[in-house]
């Protein structure tokens, strides 16, 4: 880069709001963003400035690929297995850490319920939630897996691996990896009025006991089939096997409980969308010695 475009790139290059560095060209970030439904025209200048930073030639990677980023946190357990199953596809998102408990108007506009992650794809609405993305990649993209399809074409298949997205997103997260990544992890990062503090040794507590019945779940399903929800590997698999990982790094899984389920999760952590996530590591938090593993 000529001393000139060098200075000029210095003078004009600003913070985007999503904390990736791009030439000044970008408008301001999106004024009187308020948190309700979001619809394509409205985050339209969102995908401005994204664009504007893609073209940028001074942009640190230059793979000028169609354009895909994923609102995440690393400890967020959904945003994790949405990492996986991108992997799964052969995808290679732009990956945006978003604290979500800082309320930021421009993500509070791709989605309002304010949580991560969410999906962006060029020129389509933000989408918003786990489950959701899941079936957004599976309606876009899922004839590409041929036979390793994530979500069975048959309809019973299809149930079974809801129910089960289900079990995991919303019930497994309430009862053990949402409570352990809070009060272990993410507490550290907000201020008092945030939620932040000293961890709860009783949310702790709780935790620690409820993941035993659900390993126990997880070893019956897979005693009594191959994957989680039928004979193929599925985003059922993807979604348990991610949630764990997040409280696996912390050493929160006891694992000599049960065999079948940790055979199980060796075969789903052994799966090349899972190294990106085993690669990582936080500072001033060490993961459990058996985190990145592969035959634990
Ligand atoms: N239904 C959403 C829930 C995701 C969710 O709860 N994300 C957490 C982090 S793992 C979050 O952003 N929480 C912030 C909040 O609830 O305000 C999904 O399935 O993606």
């Amino acid at each position: 880069m000529s001393p000139k475009a060098g200075a000029r790139a210095r003078e004009g290059t600003v913070k985007c709001p999503h904390r990736v560095e791009h030439c000044g060209k970008a408008p301001a970030p999106l004024e009187g963003a308020k948190p309700y439904f979001a619809t394509f025209e409205r985050v339209k200048d969102l995908y401005t400035v994204a664009s504007r930073w893609y073209a940028c030639p001074l942009r640190p990677h230059s793979n000028r690929i169609p354009m895909l980023t994923l609102f995440h946190h690393p400890f967020c357990p959904h945003s994790r297995f949405i990492r996986i199953a991108v992997g799964e596809y052969g995808l290679n998102p732009t990956l945006i850490e978003e604290r979500s408990w800082e309320r930021r108007d421009e993500f509070l506009v791709l989605n309002p319920a304010g949580t991560t992650p969410v999906l962006l794809e060029e020129g389509r609405p933000p989408v918003p939630g786990a489950g959701n993305i899941a079936e957004y990649l599976d309606e876009t993209r899922g004839d590409t897996l041929n036979s390793h399809r994530l979500l069975p074409t048959d309809i019973g298949g299809r149930v079974e691996v809801r129910r089960l997205l289900d079990w995991f997103n919303e019930k497994f997260f309430a009862e053990v990896s949402g409570p352990l990544v809070t009060e272990r992890v993410l507490k550290r990062y907000m201020t008092p009025e945030q939620g932040g503090g000293a961890p709860e040794p009783d949310a702790i507590r709780a935790a620690l006991a409820n993941i035993r019945y659900h390993l126990a779940y997880i070893s019956w399903l897979v005693r009594t089939r191959n994957w989680l929800a039928g004979e193929r590997m599925s985003y059922a698999d993807l979604a348990a096997a991610a949630h764990l990982s997040a409280i696996d790094y912390l050493g929160d899984v006891p694992w000599s409980q049960d065999e079948a389920a940790k055979n199980w999760y060796a075969r789903v952590k052994s799966r090349p969308s899972f190294r990106p996530l085993l690669a990582e590591s936080f500072p001033g938090i060490q993961p459990s010695r058996t985190y990145a593993d592969l035959d634990f």
